[in-house]
């Protein structure tokens, strides 16, 4: 708890360019949630490096991705905005963690398993620790609730078996946290394959709609969208590419599957697929305005950044001091 709140982390890496399923799958609930909680909202550019990368562009992309944070909704003076390699408590928590992980748990883990095979030159040791950082980020700040879509539940399962077992020891030292999933958008299918997900790594672009792609991409995006030769508007398993559809227009109008059916059953599937762009232009063209606005004012994002990092570090530290002690190193005095 801080100030009373209970406290929420979550991050996302800077490896490609976001999709409408990033924001409508994580960003937005995160913006939802922001009153609530005491919020901590993480680049992080540890994470991206278990993967090679251009040093220049993992800087801008980094940068454009906490701006997009700012943009979205979330007010840096409420949130903690920051990067991760910015506090250094994220690195020396991993490290004690590591030695309460067993190799056989990270064996387990399926993105591990799906990122090696797509990257088998490079088959890293962080990137079989990954999940042990991730534990870090989220133990640190004593967080109780992690909203993350439906693919990083076994990454959050594993830090709550890491935090029990430090407990088991140690006694009462993380707050085992909870996942949160959205009930909207958790998973928005691909465009041109409603079986796979939306993703920022599809080699096909026409599948995903990027939050910076503009307004007549978007249209044209939505009006090839895949989906079946029924010719019956239902919200339905059976016609994967519509339910799809409808997911995102619920998620970007707020309506429910039931009203956009009344709305548009006596309609073609052409007209709902404008329907959809329109309502997704709505959404993304005042994002991407004021990512424009913000990326202009340096100095504001410069001082988020300072300050935030330095907010990171004082929380951090409370955690990562308790635990040193725990573990038996030595204090100064
Ligand atoms: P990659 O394609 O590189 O694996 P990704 O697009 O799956 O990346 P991540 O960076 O792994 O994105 O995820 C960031 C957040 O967005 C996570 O909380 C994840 O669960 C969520 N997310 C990603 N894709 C979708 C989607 N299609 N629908 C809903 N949520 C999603
Ligand atoms: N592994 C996550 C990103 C991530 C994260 C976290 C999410 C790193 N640390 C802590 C929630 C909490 C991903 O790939 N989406």
């Amino acid at each position: 708890m801080i100030d009373n709140k209970k406290v929420l982390f979550s991050g996302m890496q800077a490896t490609g360019n976001l999709t409408l399923g990033n924001y409508l799958g994580a960003l937005k609930n995160w913006v939802t949630l922001s009153d609530e909680y005491e919020c901590f909202y993480s680049v992080v550019d540890m994470h991206s490096i278990t993967i090679r990368q251009d040093p220049a562009a993992l800087r801008r992309r980094a940068r454009s991705l906490l701006i997009l944070y700012i943009a979205a909704g979330l007010d840096p003076e409420k949130n903690c905005i920051y990067y991760q390699s910015h506090v250094s408590g994220h690195a020396e928590l991993a490290w004690i963690l590591n030695c309460f992980t067993y190799m056989g748990e990270l064996n387990r883990m399926t993105q591990f398993k799906d990122k090696a095979a797509k990257h088998a030159d490079n088959i890293n040791a962080g990137l079989f620790t990954y999940p042990v950082l991730m534990a870090a980020d989220i133990l640190l700040y004593q967080a109780d609730v992690v909203p993350v879509g439906i693919d990083q539940m076994q990454h959050l399962e594993l830090t709550r078996d890491i935090a029990q077992r430090f407990n088991g020891i140690y006694g009462d030292v993380f707050t085992i946290p909870e996942a949160y999933i959205g009930k909207v958008g958790a998973k928005i299918m691909s465009l041109q394959d409603p079986a796979k997900k939306m993703s920022k790594s599809d080699e096909n672009p026409n599948g995903s709609i990027y939050l910076m792609d503009d307004a007549d991409t978007i249209r044209r995006k939505c009006k090839r969208a895949v989906t079946d030769s029924l010719g019956e508007f239902r919200y339905s398993d059976e016609q994967p590419g519509l339910h799809n559809l409808i997911d995102i227009y619920c998620a970007c109008t707020g309506l429910t599957p039931d009203a956009v059916v009344k709305e548009f059953s006596g309609s073609g599937y052409g007209q709902f697929k404008e329907a959809v762009g329109e309502a997704v232009v709505s959404v993304l063209d005042p994002l991407q305005k004021r990512v424009a606005e913000l990326e202009k004012d340096k100095a504001y994002i410069d001082r988020v950044i300072k300050s935030n990092a330095e907010k990171a570090t004082y929380y951090s530290q409370k955690t990562l001091r308790k635990v040193q002690k725990k573990v038996g190193f030595p204090s100064f005095s």
